[in-house]
């Protein structure tokens, strides 16, 4: 099939020089953010902005369909849509250059866009999609002329004077070298335009390559690894909860009572994680209070520090899903804190901000209450990991983690609820969002090989700053059978718990419910994530044979 057209010029090598504008674009864009801070590179910027206008309903089956990979599912979507965009833009630019450039002019606009309206966002935010943009235009000028129509072939038999006379129908005569001669008339030879444009198409994707992977170096300049692995931990003044023995009950399959930070959930609105210097690093906390309190890391570290376990849940987590985790945290009580900045009458909402403009809204009763609300700078004995929100962050034990465990905190609000959303509350989810009583089945998964005979069942239940009182697990629609459960230091983590049962053989369903210490049991009630946290009895079906 050829790829001209009627008019000898190439479509598909337009949609070629597109998609190599599109990458060289990318690699300097890169290059550039990795200069300036890597929050404006272009994809980025489009890809949190995306985030931010993402209906809950969508973010929820990103969360569920992707599951962790629902950033790369993103930036994915967004490069799939670029990469069409391109080719379209290229091939439209061999029609008309100007046709072209209006499609650039498109991408930057929406490029700028993205990038100005991050919540970090500075005028050097702009500089990777300008560079970008430029070096797309610089692609498209170059490599659109060489997908025009090769020059006509030379004149033949020369049957006129060239001196004296012009050449036949005005034609300019072409140098008469040997490689000037018109597609197909010598087969398996590449004209020489074809040989200009993928030397130029090359040399681009070079320059794209370069350009990206100087950027990753770049950024890495600014990554504040080596800031965190330095940071030496000062004791804990209270150790409030020793781990007694016997927290796990040693069941293959079933999560272990401490979360490894390297395995623990992370959900958060970032595609590059923010990277906060700590001697740069300061807390505000003012509005509704007597006096205003700057913190630096410092001053943190310096201060009572306590330890804790708790559990941290993710108001997305679906009835037996894997979005909750359990740590040993360090940190300061918020607390004290708020007391020391004197919090005034009807000041209901903590409004905590983080440098990436993540917002949560914490109820002041609840970290006023006496719960171990913590500002938190170490999770199970290291210094916060950057995805957890080094160098520190809010864990507040009871309520999900978008209306109390703000990362990367550097500003908190003391506000009230009238009027004021944070991030997820101006997307529809409820201001207040209590965890709910759950519980999960580990083992058995409906992939297990079971034969007839004693069977384990265990899991984990939680109902953070209540307590798990009771757990119990039903075969079909028999009666529950009390499971026993593991030991816990205190009521703020989650309880693993375990049940043998005498299998016979058959096809059977597996249900769970915790009641915890308020006497409330879980309900049956099957409610999604939106607006306020899923509900239901996790169940799972195994074939015993
Ligand atoms: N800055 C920031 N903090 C955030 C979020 C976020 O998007 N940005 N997400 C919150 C949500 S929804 C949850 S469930 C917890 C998850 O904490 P983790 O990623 O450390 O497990 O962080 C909270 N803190
Ligand atoms: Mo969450």
């Amino acid at each position: 099939m050829s790829m001209s057209g009627r008019d000898g010029r190439r479509p598909g090598l337009g949609a070629v020089a597109g998609l190599l504008a599109a990458g060289t674009a990318l690699g300097v864009g890169q290059f550039v953010a990795g200069l300036t801070g890597a929050s404006g590179s272009p994809v980025v910027a489009v890809g949190e902005l995306q985030i931010d206008f993402t209906p809950p309903w969508l973010k929820n089956f990103a969360i569920s369909t992707f599951g962790a990979n629902d950033k790369l599912a993103l930036i994915s979507g967004i490069l799939v849509v670029l990469a069409v965009f391109a080719a379209l833009i290229g091939v439209a630019a061999v029609r008309r250059m100007a046709y072209g450039m209006a499609g650039l002019a498109v991408f930057a606009v929406v490029g700028l866009t993205a990038a100005t309206t991050r919540p970090d966002a500075t005028v050097a935010s702009l500089l990777p999609t300008l560079a970008a943009t430029a070096a797309a235009v610089a692609v498209l000028l170059a490599l659109i002329p060489l997908t025009g129509p090769p020059p006509r072939p030379a004149p033949r038999p020369v049957s006129y004077d060239p001196v004296t006379e012009p050449g036949p129908a005005g034609e300019l005569p072409g140098p008469a070298t040997g490689e000037d001669i018109a597609p197909g008339t010598e087969p398996g030879r590449i004209e020489p335009r074809r040989r200009s444009f993928l030397a130029a198409s090359a040399a681009t994707a070079g320059v794209a390559a370069a350009g990206g992977l100087a950027g990753r170096v770049l950024a890495e300049r600014t990554s504040v690894t080596k800031a965190q692995q330095a940071v030496r931990l000062p004791r804990p003044s209270v150790t409030t909860q020793a781990l007694p023995p016997g927290t796990d009950l040693d069941i293959p399959g079933l999560a272990p009572f401490v979360t490894p930070n390297a395995s623990f959930y992370r959900v958060d609105t970032t595609l590059v994680l923010p990277q906060v210097d700590p001697t740069k690093w300061q807390l505000r906390i003012h509005g509704m209070v007597e006096k205003e309190i700057t913190l630096t890391f410092e001053d943190l570290l310096k201060r009572p520090l306590i330890e804790d376990y708790i559990t941290l849940c993710c108001v997305s987590d679906p009835v037996g899903g894997p979005y909750i985790g359990n740590a040993k945290w360090l940190g300061a009580s918020l607390r004290d804190l708020l007391r020391e900045a004197g919090v005034r009458a009807g000041a209901d909402q903590l409004m905590c901000t983080s440098v990436d403009g993540f917002t949560s809204g914490t109820p002041t009763e609840i970290v006023m209450d006496g719960r171990d609300a913590l500002l938190a700078v170490a999770m199970n004995g290291t210094a916060l990991p950057v995805a957890h929100g080094f160098p520190a962050r809010m864990v507040t034990p009871g309520l999900y983690g978008y209306v109390s465990a703000t990362k990367w905190v550097t500003d908190i609000n003391v506000t009230t609820f009238a009027g004021n959303y944070a991030y997820w509350a101006q997307r529809g989810w409820s201001q207040q969002a209590p965890i709910k009583t759950e519980c999960r089945i580990d083992v058995p998964t409906g992939l297990a090989d079971l034969k007839p005979g004693k069977i384990t069942v265990a899991g984990v239940a939680w109902a953070q700053h209540k307590g798990v009182e009771a757990v119990e697990v039903r075969v079909g629609n028999g009666a529950w059978h009390e499971a026993r459960l593991a030991a816990v230091p205190g009521i703020d983590t989650w309880r693993q718990w375990s049940w043998d049962w005498n299998a016979p053989s058959g096809g059977h369903v597996l249900q769970a419910r915790a009641t915890d210490k308020t006497g409330y049991t879980q309900t049956a009630t099957l409610a999604p994530p939106e607006p306020n946290g899923a509900s239901g009895y996790p169940q799972v079906s195994v074939p015993v044979r």
